[in-house]
């Protein structure tokens, strides 16, 4: 059969900024590398600027463009709506074309907040009943050695758990003159580095270990609460910059620089978490150390192809960490891409993440991560808020 006489898979997608051509750039490859069941079909860009979301559209491939979500929702040629805005929308886009019978892939965190993250898991749940998918966008799960990680654990290469080391760091904000974003308004972004960066480590960590964190004490902190205003491009694809004058304007930034916590994982592993804005130096440093009874694990997404894996069975007067290099065509994902040690980058995670969507939506299987564990994640969030905002006191995770 050739790609063209596939069934396609149309997707809508809301959103043209960073997160847009994250997925767009999927869409569009994932059928040239993996041999899919159903083609995506580029269908309907979404964006309430036309002259921006046409811009978007042309150059990333969109056969359409509507300046109104709504308008995807009942379009034949859409069967997959892909939800790439600020959290403030998430819940009424994605319940909104779950209800339509459309197929949701939602940006993560989930939601800005654990009702309106209940609300959409609910509607997933009914949606599944009637064969309708969803997925939540923690890309890094899609990530080679992040799965392999997750199955050295499963299969005990490291024993049990007893540590859990993860960071999260970025440094776009150190600089008091960078602009103030969509992303440090807590109206829109629900939260600041816990939400935008915090959430992946909460996922990732729970993923990996397969282990619930059942509590949390914590502390947040908000370095520089006010900043100039952007120019034109309110909603800066890129992070960070530099905006000076004696006319410009200020706003207030209502979210969290940093956030920092302790935590537990269900079988009584002890962690420490924390996500900035203000590592000076670290650009997208995902750092993910697992110490087990038999042996321990170290990621770090700055050299994001490798995994490092200490095993405690090895003659103790050879044993070291040793570093390896996931590219191998046995490593999950790499059969599809280049010859071993051919890197793969920050976009392929998003390649993945459609890919396993569309094969879950043909198979009619539930793909990972669900909405409930997007839900999971955000419980985890609200929790951090509480507790740093009564003085770090120790606060449970419900079930
Ligand atoms: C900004 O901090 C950001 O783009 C996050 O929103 C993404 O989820 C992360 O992948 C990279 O950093």
């Amino acid at each position: 059969m050739t790609e063209h006489s596939k069934a396609t898979l149309g997707i809508g997608m809301v959103g043209y900024s960073f997160m847009g051509t994250a997925h767009s750039h999927a869409w569009r490859n994932s059928a040239s590398f993996f041999d899919l069941p159903l083609s995506p079909r580029l269908s309907v860009i979404a964006g309430r600027n036309e002259a921006a979301a046409r811009a978007a559209g042309d150059k990333f491939g969109w056969q359409q463009v509507e300046t109104d979500w709504r308008a995807l929702l009942s379009r034949d040629d859409v069967d997959l709506v892909d939800v790439c805005t600020p959290g403030d929308t998430h819940a009424e886009i994605a319940i909104a074309a779950l209800e339509a019978g459309k197929h949701v892939l939602c940006e993560k965190p989930l939601a800005n907040t654990v009702p309106e993250a209940e609300s959409m898991a609910d509607a997933a749940a009914a949606a599944r009943e009637r064969g309708v998918r969803s997925m939540v966008g923690f890309t890094y799960r899609r990530v080679p050695a992040i799965v392999l990680a997750r199955t050295l654990v499963a299969d005990g290469r490291i024993g049990d758990i007893r540590h859990v080391r993860a960071q999260y760091l970025q440094d776009w904000l150190v600089d008091p003159a960078a602009p103030m974003s969509w992303r440090l308004d807590k109206q829109r972004a629900g939260s600041g580095a816990l939400g935008d960066i915090g959430a992946h480590i909460v996922d990732l960590t729970q993923y990996i270990t397969g282990e619930r964190i059942t509590g949390v004490s914590a502390m947040m902190e908000t370095f520089v609460g006010r900043r100039p205003m952007p120019g034109d491009d309110g909603d800066v694809g890129t992070l960070g910059g530099h905006v000076t004058g004696d006319d410009v304007q200020m706003g207030d930034v209502t979210v969290d620089d940093t956030a920092v916590f302790l935590a537990r994982f269900s079988r009584g592993a002890l962690a420490t978490f924390e996500a900035t804005r203000y590592a000076t130096g670290r650009k997208n440093a995902i750092r993910i150390e697992i110490n087990g009874t038999n042996g321990s694990l170290a990621f770090d997404f700055e050299d994001m192809n490798v995994l490092n894996f200490y095993d405690g069975s090895e003659d103790s007067q050879t044993a070291g960490f040793r570093r390896i290099l996931v590219t191998e065509p046995e490593h999950p994902f790499l059969a599809a891409w280049w010859p071993p040690g051919h890197l793969l980058g920050y976009e392929h995670g998003f390649t993945h993440q459609a890919v396993d969507l569309v094969n879950a939506v043909a198979d009619g299987r539930d793909p990972e991560p669900s909405f409930a564990d997007g839900l999971r994640v955000q419980r985890v969030l609200a929790a951090v808020e509480q507790s740093a905002a009564k003085d770090s006191i120790w606060t449970a995770i419900p079930m």
